[in-house]
């Protein structure tokens, strides 16, 4: 049986990007006077490249290069991303956002089996709280040993940092684990630190490549802990 579950955040514990980022970025560039607007469909094409402040720059490069020749270009985007920040946490705090199906159920099934919980994400760390917080209550961030997000580490998903950071501070093995992603560009960073993954896919993934995946799923409410535990030991021999 595996020691612990590791889970991604964006679109595996809840459906927060297409009603919850997507608006929140675009809330952003309002504010600062800027004419971007992130409809859902450019917002699938820019979800290639994870974290907010690396989409808005990979953005701009596209769209506004005037914008990324500027002298203060990273300071824009620094205060751009500090907005849309504030804007996605209003948002969650007004209860915008529910988790998905299924992952309530599979906390509470994992703190009743004493397995071990964590986070690996892309998102930034106020989200991951903010959250939690609104769909489990405040103390349920108690409930994750390490939360790793964001800028902890330099390189963001698909590079295997963030779970590397995860499993140095839980210090267990990567097979001792089970990562829950929702994108091709998560399975990618699990694999690669060596962590087996289950993949539940979510709005704007449904048609990515997720081989290497211990199984594809449309939610955890397909699977409990048990059905986990089995796909974990199919990998194990
Ligand atoms: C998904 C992401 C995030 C959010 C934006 O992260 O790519 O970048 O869209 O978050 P994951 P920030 O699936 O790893 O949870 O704007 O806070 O960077
Ligand atoms: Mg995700």
């Amino acid at each position: 049986m595996f020691r612990a579950l590791l889970f991604d955040v964006d679109g595996t514990l809840a459906e927060t990007e297409r009603d919850g980022h997507r608006p929140a970025f675009n809330a952003a560039f309002a504010e600062a006077g800027l004419a971007w607007r992130w409809d859902p469909a450019l917002y699938g094409e820019l979800l290639a490249v994870a974290g907010g402040k690396e989409r808005i720059a990979a953005f701009a490069r596209r769209a506004d290069p005037d914008f990324l020749a500027a002298p203060d270009a990273e300071a824009r985007i620094r205060a751009l991303h500090a907005g849309k920040t504030r804007h996605y946490l209003a948002a969650l705090a007004g209860g915008a956002i529910g988790l998905r199906p299924g992952v309530a159920e599979l906390l509470s099934a994992a703190r009743a089996a004493s397995t071990r919980l964590a986070i690996a994400t892309t998102t930034t760390p106020d989200n991951v709280t903010a959250l939690l917080a609104a769909t489990l209550g405040p103390e349920a961030v108690g409930w994750f040993e390490v939360i790793g997000a964001g800028d902890v580490v330099a390189a963001k998903k698909p590079a295997p940092d963030i779970y590397r950071f995860v499993l140095a501070g839980l210090g267990t093995d990567a097979a001792d684990c089970l990562a829950i992603e929702d994108s091709a560009v998560g399975l990618q960073a699990a694999l690669a630190a060596g962590v087996p993954t289950v993949v539940t896919r979510s709005f704007y993934t449904a048609g990515e490549d997720f081989r290497g995946a211990l199984a594809v799923l449309p939610d955890l409410a397909a699977v409990g802990l048990e059905g986990l535990a089995r796909l974990w030991r199919s990998a194990h021999g």
